[in-house]
């Protein structure tokens, strides 16, 4: 469906004016992340960048699954940002403030509450609306995260059957493209700049807000691994201090689980 409307960088502009000398914007990318990692490596050296597009030829998630997004259906970008001041432990941090962001975005910007299960989906409806791929990038001594997300606005049901994610994935809206892409990404960006903020002064207290907006914790869940073989089953129980998921086994027994290899459902099966 490449009759949508691109993103209209001028517009998010004026709603994000201080973007301008940092924005880059592709019509068509292979992957936004893959090309913001290349640009870490560029001599002139690391600087902080937003890159956006309006279709990628090789979205990626993690562990190269791949991200379905036809022309115009969605916010796909990626920021370029150094690890300090947190350590590569607390890395995850990133990844839960840019959720965080997009859920109070969405809240603002859509009148919509957004679900988020560990360790990088948000859901509407029970259903995948954005995934969050943020990957280290070691420059000389120093580390710079890619920081990539997908959020879906304009899907219709036959991308969804095309791309075989219709029991999967949604929106951030009931209906399609009723959202404004240029001010749900400016409101995003905004609240994270508060959060990245917050990251220094009280890191512990916005790690409680993310922990706590986890609707995966108290819940049974089947943990997968990437192959889709069943690893364990469990309830999970907490976050442990490096964002690894900690799950209850019947014996009583508690394993933990990274976010790296493995994917998360509900015991039946489901997202939420
Ligand atoms: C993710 O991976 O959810 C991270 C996705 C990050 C995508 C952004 S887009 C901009 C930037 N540039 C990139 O190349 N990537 C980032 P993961 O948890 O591995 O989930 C991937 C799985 O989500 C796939 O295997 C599908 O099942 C499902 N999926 C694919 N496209 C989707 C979509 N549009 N909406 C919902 N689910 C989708």
């Amino acid at each position: 469906m490449d009759n949508l409307a691109a993103f209209d960088v001028n517009n998010f502009l004026k709603y994000a004016p201080h973007w301008q000398s940092a924005l880059l914007y592709f019509p068509t990318i292979g992957s936004t992340n893959q090309e913001a990692r290349r640009l870490l490596q560029q001599p002139t050296g690391p600087r902080e960048l937003l890159l956006l597009t309006d279709k990628q030829t090789s979205g990626r998630g993690r562990l190269n699954r791949r991200w379905e997004a036809p022309f115009g259906t969605g916010l796909l970008c990626t920021l370029t940002l150094p690890l300090a001041p947190l350590s590569l432990d607390q890395a995850y941090l990133y990844t839960a403030i840019v959720a965080l962001s997009l859920k109070k975005a969405a809240e603002q910007e859509a009148d919509q509450t957004l679900q988020l299960k560990w360790p990088n989906d948000l859901l509407r409806t029970g259903l995948k609306c954005c995934g969050i791929l943020a990957e280290l990038e070691q420059v000389k001594n120093k580390f710079w995260l890619a920081i990539g997300f997908g959020l879906n606005t304009g899907l219709t049901e036959r991308d969804l059957t095309e791309a075989g994610l219709s029991d999967k994935a949604t929106n951030v809206t009931p209906e399609a493209a009723t959202i404004s892409r240029e001010a749900m990404l400016a409101a995003t960006l905004g609240f994270l700049a508060e959060y990245r903020l917050r990251l220094t002064t009280e890191a512990e207290v916005v790690r409680q807000e993310w922990v706590t907006s986890l609707i995966t914790l108290g819940e049974m869940v089947q943990v997968l691994d990437m192959d889709g073989q069943l690893r364990l089953k469990g309830r999970a129980v907490g976050v442990d201090p490096a964002g690894g998921l900690l799950v209850e086994l019947s014996a009583g027994e508690t394993r933990l689980v990274q976010a790296g290899d493995v994917s998360v459902r509900l015991a039946n099966g489901h997202y939420a």
